[in-house]
């Protein structure tokens, strides 16, 4: 349960140094930073969240530093420490995730949090695999669902969509291209109508709907290439996603026609809550990050 929060958006400031230095152990990448920096800390764009339950603290140091933070100070230490073997964040650009075997272990876990329950998003990724099974491409699982937003492929010509564990499939005919191909795919969905759009290789299908006036949590566990049956876990091998996986973004809104051409022809658009550009990741078990093999789609 959520205690009492008090959120600061945008706030343009300088967090107290001693606030920061005295309590944890920084990993020597934010020590240095940190020495970078005069005292107190310069923040361009800071985001604070108080809570009585919960606390999280992110920091990208491209731009911006985030500090979310719950009850004082004990959490707070333990949850640095983990950070600081995960605090990169990488620009993947021309390089994709390989899954090269079926596992219930290999995983991508994409580390983003939403600052507000989501009311609409999109989430777009290239996959290219030749499975013939089902599998999980990007599972977003909260302690609530483990099927709170989930993009799955029940079979090859199938595009499901769950949101608060509810699930639309796109139904695609049966005749595939006479060899393997990536497929771009922009998936997108709106509380106020319940609207979900499939955006395949920039082509819309017709649209479907659920869980109108539903709202995603944002205390989420993402995953790439496994379907969460638990948060963090609960993988099944016969659900892995075997293939490659490259251009992986997600927004808080529903991208336009424009944009979602934009996306496909690699242009770069803002306000990420998942940005290939600049991911924030660490890979379980046998994944392995290579340079891109496509030229084209
Ligand atoms: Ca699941």
């Amino acid at each position: 349960m959520a205690g009492k929060e008090k959120h600061f958006y945008g706030y343009k400031g300088d967090f107290p140094r001693s606030a920061l230095t005295g309590i944890f152990t920084f990993s020597s990448q934010l020590k240095s930073k940190l020495r970078q920096s005069h005292s107190p800390v310069p923040c361009t764009k800071e985001v604070a969240r108080i809570n009585r339950n919960r606390f999280n603290v992110r920091f990208d140091f491209s731009s911006h530093f985030v500090l979310q933070s719950t009850s004082m100070f004990s959490p707070f230490l333990l949850i640095l420490a983990s950070l600081a073997g995960s605090l990169a964040q990488e620009d993947l650009r021309s390089k994709a995730f390989i899954f090269p075997a079926a596992s219930s272990t290999a995983a991508v876990v994409v580390k983003a949090q939403p600052l507000h329950p989501l009311t609409s998003f999109t989430v777009c990724l290239k996959a290219y695999t030749v499975l013939t099974r089902a599998c999980g491409l990007f599972s977003y699982a909260t302690k609530a669902s483990d099927n709170e937003l989930l993009i799955f492929k029940p079979k090859p010509n199938l595009y499901s969509l769950y949101v608060g564990g509810a699930s639309v499939t796109f139904s695609l005919p049966e005749a595939r291209p006479p060899k393997p191909y990536w497929e771009h795919i922009c998936m997108s969905w709106e509380s106020a109508t319940g609207i979900v759009e499939l955006w395949l290789n920039g082509q819309p299908l017709p649209r479907l709907g659920l869980k109108k006036g539903y709202s995603i949590s944002p205390e989420a566990f993402i995953v790439l290439g496994q379907d969460q049956d638990t948060v963090g876990g609960g993988f099944v091998s016969n659900q892995s996603f075997v293939g490659e996986l490259t251009d992986v973004y997600m927004w808080s809104r529903v991208l336009t026609p424009d944009e979602v051409g934009l996306v496909v022809s690699d242009r770069m658009l803002s306000d990420h809550l998942v940005n290939w550009r600049s991911l924030n990741y660490e890979i379980k078990g046998y994944v392995v990050l290579k340079p891109s093999l496509i030229s084209k789609f």
